[in-house]
């Protein structure tokens, strides 16, 4: 789960300019548990907070900046978010995530470049200095200065190895990785095929921008030499901030399955930003959704007939290979779920996946790459057996994980 909170909470914008009062900020009834528990029983495993949007103000108190909670109204000037948010973390037993955006309007040094690389770097080091271990770093590539605006030379290089140095299992997120990579969109579309690896110098830097740029963090490549795998941020909401006058506009249970589909399922992560209201609180209504999401997704994948029956596979050539496996009795099959071995990496580029009851196969889903995880909904139909043909791939295939539930049916 992403959240989105700050000045722009409470001036009701999107990107704040940075000339925010600090004292615009009081979230009276501020209770990062309840973040945790609705995430928590929604089925999310982590949560990423903007612990600075590009506005600068702080949701810590930074040591190298009056721009923060310890100017505002909010727990007397002494509060923390960043400190509560990740108790509530671990309270919940979820991941904790921190969005520090690297465009900062509010920091007199931005476009002074070796100086706001070192203002930078303090705050980093105090968000991954301060509070235990922390999951995901992510870094944003915008940057609306425009042609006459401030131009900053971010020393990314140093930037990760500050990172590496004092998280060294956090994973870091941006267009241009080092780890996980934007997926090129915040519609909640992986794109397909979705390689998990990439070509680096495609996208040298977060922010970077063309044609081909969009194509390698949608689709990746396969035969790219970094394992980068896709990350799908997108909103439930139209803003990525909350706004009373989108309280009514909270997507659907129907559209928030499309993107599950389109982003899980297209072997990526789904990273969906629910945004605390001006209390503090998240808003009842996404509260509802989400868990509305998880009961609606549980409810898809409640029986797996295909657990436990053996996987008869055989390599029919050296990017080729057929797997069989027999459900021992006849069940409805609209779902499937198929997933690599990633530990030996992604491999298939091009498969069929076939059913029978007895009678002769009959297609039930075919696609380019699997990877991690990939989801296909089908007209549901009585299957006793499915068959797998790797048509085609970038290595030999190894044996693929099938999953298959009956779903609702498209
Ligand atoms: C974008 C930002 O400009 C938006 O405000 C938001 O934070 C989104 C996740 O990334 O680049």
């Amino acid at each position: 789960m992403f959240l989105h909170f700050g000045v722009n909470t409470f001036t009701d914008r999107e990107w704040g300019d940075g000339t925010e009062d600090p004292a615009v900020f009081d979230p009276a009834g501020l209770d990062a548990r309840q973040w945790a528990r609705a995430a928590r029983a929604a089925g999310f495993r982590a949560m990423i907070l903007t612990a600075k949007h590009h506005d600068g103000f702080c949701l810590w108190p930074s040591g190298v900046t009056a721009h923060s909670v310890a100017g505002s109204p909010w727990r007397s000037g002494r509060g923390d978010v960043v400190g509560e948010f990740v108790d509530a973390c671990r309270a919940e037993g979820l991941r904790p995530g921190l969005y520090l955006s690297p465009w900062d309007r509010n920091a007199p040094v931005y476009g002074d470049s070796p100086r706001y690389n070192d203002f930078y770097v303090d705050q980093l080091t105090e968000l991954l200095g301060r509070y235990g271990s922390i999951a995901e770093v992510w870094f944003d590539g915008a940057n609306g200065e425009g042609p006459n605006g401030r131009r900053q030379a971010h020393d990314w290089p140093r930037f990760f190895a500050t990172v590496r140095r004092l998280q060294p299992n956090a994973v870091m997120f941006s267009d241009a990785g080092p780890d996980v990579r934007w997926i090129g969109n915040e519609n909640g579309v992986a794109g397909d095929p979705n390689w998990s690896t990439v070509n680096p110098d495609t996208v040298p830097y977060p922010g970077a921008t063309g044609d081909a740029v969009a194509a390698m963090l949608q689709h990746g490549d396969p035969h790219g030499s970094v394992w980068r795998p896709g990350e799908t941020d997108t909103s439930i909401r139209p803003g990525w901030f909350s706004h009373p006058a989108e309280d009514e506009r909270v997507k659907g249970l129907d559209q928030l399955t499309e993107i599950y589909f389109d982003s899980v399922g297209r072997n990526s992560k789904l990273l969906l930003n629910v945004p605390p209201t001006r209390n503090g609180l998240l808003h009842a209504a996404d509260v509802s959704r989400i868990a509305a999401l998880h009961q609606r997704l549980t409810a898809l994948f409640a029986e797996d007939f295909a657990a436990g029956h053996h996987l008869a596979w055989r390599a029919t050539g050296p990017r080729s290979a057929v797997g069989e496996l027999d459900l021992g009795r006849t069940a409805r099959a609209g779902i499937a779920r198929l997933g690599e071995d990633i530990e030996h990496g992604q491999a298939v580029a091009r498969y069929t996946l076939s059913g029978s009851d007895g009678g002769p196969w009959q297609e039930l889903s075919h696609g380019q790459t699997i990877g991690f995880r990939k989801l296909d909904r089908f007209a549901a139909r009585m299957v006793r057996s499915v068959r797998l043909v790797i048509e085609d791939a970038v290595a030999p295939p190894r044996p693929v994980r099938i999953g298959l539930y009956e779903g609702g049916g498209p």
